[in-house]
This record gives structure tokens, sequence and C-alpha cells, in this order.
């Protein structure tokens, strides 16, 4: 069976995005691979933190990701810092991808945007050396992510392509699988820009209470005219609604423009508001099950063991590679 790589970052609340494009279907693909699915907590000191914030977060994330039916016998959940080889593979990766590319990032680009450059920690600029090593220590050749993050794997394949041609067959070759359904979420007051952990206009949080989830759908920006028709760029706002509604429902475009073809945007936004609370009811109280008992630490200690496992094998495979003399 194929390993299945992926993780979010605890930098903030979980977002619908996040739920749609990510942990669902994390939950949809863990029966046909072996997956190891983590919180990427180091990559969450990439901007500044407060410490308790970060713990909450990391909780919270595998609390979301057993709410959403990921099963820890199967899956391996761990936290990215309790496996120290992530740390020391990226140590050794970062000679083999350059500054020119990683200045090149989307996400770089975009987060330093209105930073000073005295204030720009190199963690944020190395971030995709790490990513890279999260990725192939696992000799995963499947990584499911939203669209946002596929620059990244791209990158991270290109890596593995320059490590492999000097050094021969180390490192497995990943390949991005995005989300077909709500591989982009957009903002609810701003359907041109992702909705985002990290700019909260706009957001459904997965810790928002229902009734504040349906005043949000019903709020959201829509488009002028009453029709309800996917088209991204002239109907951004009902495009983004119905790609929800899709993914909640897994009706295709199609069934909802006709669903929905003699009625007008306020029957349509309640039935994206009923669907996403008849889906997040159960799952919000799974949630809040898990997290006030003690099951997240057991299944993140069991899947620290296993994710040490099988990184140990890989950084000692390209220690050697590399030339490092390897003690036995
Ligand atoms: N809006 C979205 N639509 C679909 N997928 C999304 N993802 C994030 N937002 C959306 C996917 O969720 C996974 C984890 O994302 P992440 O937290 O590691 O990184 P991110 O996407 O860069 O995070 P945010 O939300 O922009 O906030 P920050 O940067 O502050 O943490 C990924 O698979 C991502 O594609």
């Amino acid at each position: 069976m194929a390993r299945i790589l992926s993780g979010i970052k605890p930098t903030g609340q979980l977002t619908l995005g996040n739920y749609i494009g990510a942990i669902k279907n994390f939950a949809r693909v863990q029966h046909d691979g072996e997956p190891f699915i983590f919180i990427a907590d180091l990559h969450a000191l990439t901007l500044p933190i407060d410490p308790k914030t970060l713990r909450n977060n990391s909780r919270d994330i595998a609390a979301y990701y057993l709410a959403a039916g990921l099963d820890p016998k199967t899956t391996t959940i761990f936290l990215q810092s309790s496996v120290h080889e992530h740390s020391e593979l990226a140590i050794i990766l970062q000679n083999y991808l350059y500054m020119g590319e990683l200045s090149r990032m989307t996400q770089y680009k975009d987060k330093t945007q209105k930073m000073d450059n005295n204030a720009i920690g190199l963690g944020l600029f190395a971030y995709p050396v790490l990513m890279a090593a999260d990725i192939v220590l696992y000799d995963a050749p499947r990584i499911p992510v939203g669209e946002d993050q596929v620059q990244h794997v791209e990158l991270a394949r290109d890596l593995v392509k320059r490590f492999n041609n000097r050094y021969g067959d180390v490192l497995v070759m990943p390949k991005a699988e995005v989300t077909k359904v709500g591989k982009r979420i957009m903002s609810l007051s701003d359907p041109t820009k992702k909705m985002s952990k990290s700019d909260p206009k706009g957001d459904i949080y997965l810790s928002d209470d229902l009734k504040t989830m349906r005043k949000k759908i019903m709020s959201a920006v829509t488009d002028l005219g009453h029709e309800v028709k996917y088209d991204v760029v002239n109907k951004p706002g009902i495009s983004n609604l119905m790609t929800i509604y899709s993914a909640l429902t897994n009706k295709t475009m199609e069934e909802i423009e006709q669903e929905f073809a003699n009625k007008g945007y306020g029957d349509f936004k309640r039935s994206v508001a009923d669907a996403l609370i008849n889906e997040m009811e159960p799952f919000k109280a799974r949630y809040e099950q898990i997290i006030n008992s003690g099951i997240v630490d057991e299944v993140l200690k069991e899947g620290q063991i296993r994710a040490s496992k099988a990184a140990k094998e890989t950084l000692k495979r390209v220690q050697q590679a590399v030339g490092l003399y390897t003690l036995k």
C-alpha cells in the first residue's frame, strides 16, 4: 500500500477551508494507502505565535483529525516536533535547494509582502526545505493537499530529482493529490481571496458555534443577478458557496444548478447552511468528546513511535548516500 503524507500548521483556528481541502480529504483517502498525517508545529514557529496558543492549536488539530474519522490504528497521527528526524533531514536537504527558488515561492512572497526585510526570519524563507524533508522522510508518493500547497510539493519534486541524479535512487518521488471539490475554498467576504487562518475576514472557523456558522453563510457576499450558476469569473461568491455545498453533499455543479433553477440566492444559502450544520453538528460533538479525554495524547504518543521508526530508516539512507559516516 502506497504511503500518504500530509499535515496542517497549528498557526490558528482551523477554517472550513482546512476541513474541506485537507481533513475531510484525509479521511476519504485513509483506507487506500498507509497514511502519515501530522501536526506541522515546527512550521508554525516561522511567524510569531504565543506558546500557549501553539500548544492548544496542536492538540485541537489532533482532536479534529480524530473527529473527522481518521482511524489511529491505521493512520499514524503525530506531532512533527516529536520526530527529530524532520529537523535533521532538513539540515541536509537545505544544501539541495537554492535561494532563488525559495524566494520565488508564492507563500513566502505573500507572507513577507508587508514585512521589513530585517524582520523576516530564516525559518520563513527556508519553510519549503523543512516541508520537503517532511515529505520525503516517509517515502510517500502521495501528498494530498489544497491547491495553495502544490507549489511546495513541486519544489520537493525538484529536490528529489536533483538529489537522486547525484546519489542514485535514494528518495521516493512525491506527487501532490489535490482535492477534486474544494481545492481552494474562498473567503466569504471576498471570494477572490483564499479562506485562510491568518486572515480572519470571511472565515468560518471549526470552533464557531452552529448559529454563527449559519449566520456567516447567510451573510456571505454574493454576486449580481439571482441565478445559481457555477461561473468562477463572473459569479465568484455563488461559485464558492456551490463548491462548499458540493463538497458537503457530493452533488455535482449541474445537479446544484438544477436544484436551484427556479429559486433565489436566499433559498440557496439556506440549503448551504443546512448542509453545513448537518455535517458540523456531529463532527463538533465528537471533537468535544475527544478534546476532553486523554485520547489525544495517547494517539500522539503511539504516532510518535510509528513515525520515528519510518523516519529513522530514510534519514539513515540519506546520511549514508551523502557520505556521512554512520555508526552501527
Ligand atoms: N481555503 C482553503 N481551501 C482548500 N484547502 C485549504 N487549505 C488551507 N486553506 C484552504 C489546505 O489545508 C491544508 C493545511 O494548510 P496549512 O495550515 O498547513 O497551510 P495554509 O493553507 O497555508 O494555511 P492558511 O490557512 O493560509 O493559514 P496560515 O498560513 O496562517 O497557517 C493544506 O493542504 C492546505 O492546502
